[in-house]
């Protein structure tokens, strides 16, 4: 029995770019593997399915190859993980293919869980997954294959007669470390890249996923932090890069060093099998200590992602963040001596922002002078404490209406509680980028780093998308 995961044109929610950095970030600065297809597609296979994955954002392919490749491979049911704040751009893909082939449409994602209803308006998608997709996905294949009723299937969603359809909620069973590796072998591999790596092939991975912190403007879920083992995640890592030949890794745990202990075990183990890889992480700067930086990097760390978000201690304090910023220039100053590059991360136009508080921001930055910086403007997203706020106060849920079809309201919610029009948001964020990268000094130490043709590519098309 066949099922196709594809992968639509992978574009960056463009409420937290200005367009022109939103159009260079998904031509060359961010082509990523999508885990969640390449993990149930994994699964799949473990359970007698033959998977393909169509990584069409990846391959470059436009949607009429798509959909004749789709047909040509002719799988029971076609499955795309859906991610809400992209869920506009993906749908002319469902329509496209749906139109062109006819076979059925199954959805996932934890948009699924946010807005079921919302996302089952659209008639070309036949079911959605609610939840953990493991067991319900093969049921919900073998179900379709056999055109049998779904509403014995658990945990899903879909129409009839003309009505929204919910099952019982099936409650989760399995973690990352019940399920086999992502099917690396079904993805183009050589084709994913970011502006900041220096090795290629590169991919991606999550050594645990979830966050037990609760930022009011973050939208992961801070109930379901799920960390592997450390003999597991080296063993992935091995496979990476003992099969697929993989040079780099960016884990995207939302903090990688929450747990100490379990990092230390990650660094040996990679440390006592030999196992030359570089790898990068995203953390926050509280979670940072000089004595686990040292072993990282001794084990391959070669980038650190910091959260710094803001150089204004009240609207930290808004964001429920900690507040001092010393403790921010010291992991941005351990990590230089120990020679992890840095990344800012940087959000203008937060609640109660005023362009004081930017300000001092972009001096922070310039202080900190990280190796790269990534300058998002706030949008408030589900299910965050801010956005929660804001759907009881207007009364709108916004990126409901979103799933409905209405674009044009999500432009509405960048910098949202912050004393920013829009426009004047996308002004700051431009002058927050060159204030940054067009420093001479920057420029200079920047180049003397490049280590390839390809880098230099990419940060010269990163570059002029700035002016
Ligand atoms: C790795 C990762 C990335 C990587 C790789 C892309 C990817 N999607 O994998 C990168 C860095 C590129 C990335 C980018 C982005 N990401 Co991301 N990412 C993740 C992360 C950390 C892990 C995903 C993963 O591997 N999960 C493991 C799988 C097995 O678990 P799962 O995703 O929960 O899937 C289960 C079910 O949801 C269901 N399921 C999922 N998909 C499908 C599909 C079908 C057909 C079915 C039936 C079931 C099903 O079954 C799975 C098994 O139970 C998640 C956080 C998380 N905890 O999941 C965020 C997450 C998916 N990302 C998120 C966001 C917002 C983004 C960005 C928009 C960020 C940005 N501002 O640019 C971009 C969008 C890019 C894109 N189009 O994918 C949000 C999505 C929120 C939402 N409401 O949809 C998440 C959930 C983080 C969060 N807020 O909690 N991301
Ligand atoms: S912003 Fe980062 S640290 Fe805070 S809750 Fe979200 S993932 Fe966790």
């Amino acid at each position: 029995m066949r099922f196709l995961f594809i992968i639509s044109k992978q574009e960056v929610p463009r409420p937290m770019y200005t367009e022109k950095v939103w159009r260079q970030y998904t031509r060359s600065a961010q082509v990523l593997p999508n885990m969640p297809s390449a993990y149930l597609a994994a699964w799949l296979e473990k359970e007698g399915f033959e998977v393909r994955i169509i990584d069409a954002f990846a391959e470059r392919l436009s949607v009429e190859e798509t959909a004749r490749r789709a047909k040509e491979f002719n799988p029971v049911a076609v499955g795309y993980n859906l991610i809400t704040e992209n869920f506009l751009d993906t749908l002319p893909w469902i329509k496209e293919i749906k139109k062109f082939t006819g076979i059925p449409v199954i959805v996932g994602g934890l948009h699924m869980s946010l807005y079921p209803r919302e996302t089952m308006t659209h008639p070309e998608i036949d079911y959605g997954v609610t939840g953990e997709g493991w067991r319900t996905l093969p049921e919900m294949i073998r179900v379709v294959a056999a055109g049998g009723d779904p509403s014995t299937v658990r945990g899903i969603c879909y129409r009839a007669e003309g009505e929204f359809r919910a099952t019982e909620p099936r409650p989760d069973t399995l973690t990352l470390e019940d399920v086999p590796f992502p099917a690396r072998h079904l993805l183009p591999n050589d084709r994913y890249t970011t502006v900041m790596s220096r090795e290629w092939p590169i991919t991606v991975m999550v050594s645990a996923l979830g966050c037990p912190f609760r930022c009011a403007y973050c939208d992961v879920p801070a109930d379901r932090y799920q960390a592997r083992s450390a003999d597991h995640v080296v063993a992935e890592m091995e496979e990476c890069v003992k099969r697929f030949g993989i040079r780099e890794i960016w884990f995207q745990d939302e903090s990688f060093t929450i747990d100490g202990k379990r990092v230390g075990e990650i660094c040996e183990t990679l440390l006592s099998r030999g196992l030359k890889v570089a790898w990068s992480i995203r953390t926050r700067p509280d979670l940072v200590d000089r004595e686990t930086l040292k072993l990282m990097k001794r084990a391959g760390l070669m980038k650190v992602h910091l959260g710094v978000e803001s150089g204004s201690p009240e609207v930290l304090k808004r964001l429920n963040r900690p507040t001092d910023l010393e403790v921010v220039r010291r992991a941005v100053r351990w990590s230089r001596e120990e020679g992890v590059t840095t990344l800012g991360f940087y959000m203008i136009g937060l609640p109660g922002e005023t362009a004081e508080d930017v300000r001092r921001t972009i001096k922070l930055a310039l202080e900190l002078d990280c190796d790269y910086i990534q300058v998002n403007k706030f949008v408030p997203c589900p299910p965050s404490p801010i956005y929660r706020e804001l759907v009881e106060e207007s009364g709108i849920d916004y990126w409901a209406e979103y799933t409905r079809g209405d674009a044009s309201i999500i432009e509405k919610l960048a910098g949202k509680g912050s004393s920013f029009s829009p426009a004047e948001l996308d002004e700051w964020q431009g002058k927050f980028f060159r204030a940054y990268y067009y420093r001479p000094s920057y420029v200079w130490n920047r180049l003397k780093r490049v280590s390839s043709f390809r880098e230099f590519k990419n940060l010269a098309l990163s570059a002029a998308s700035l002016r």
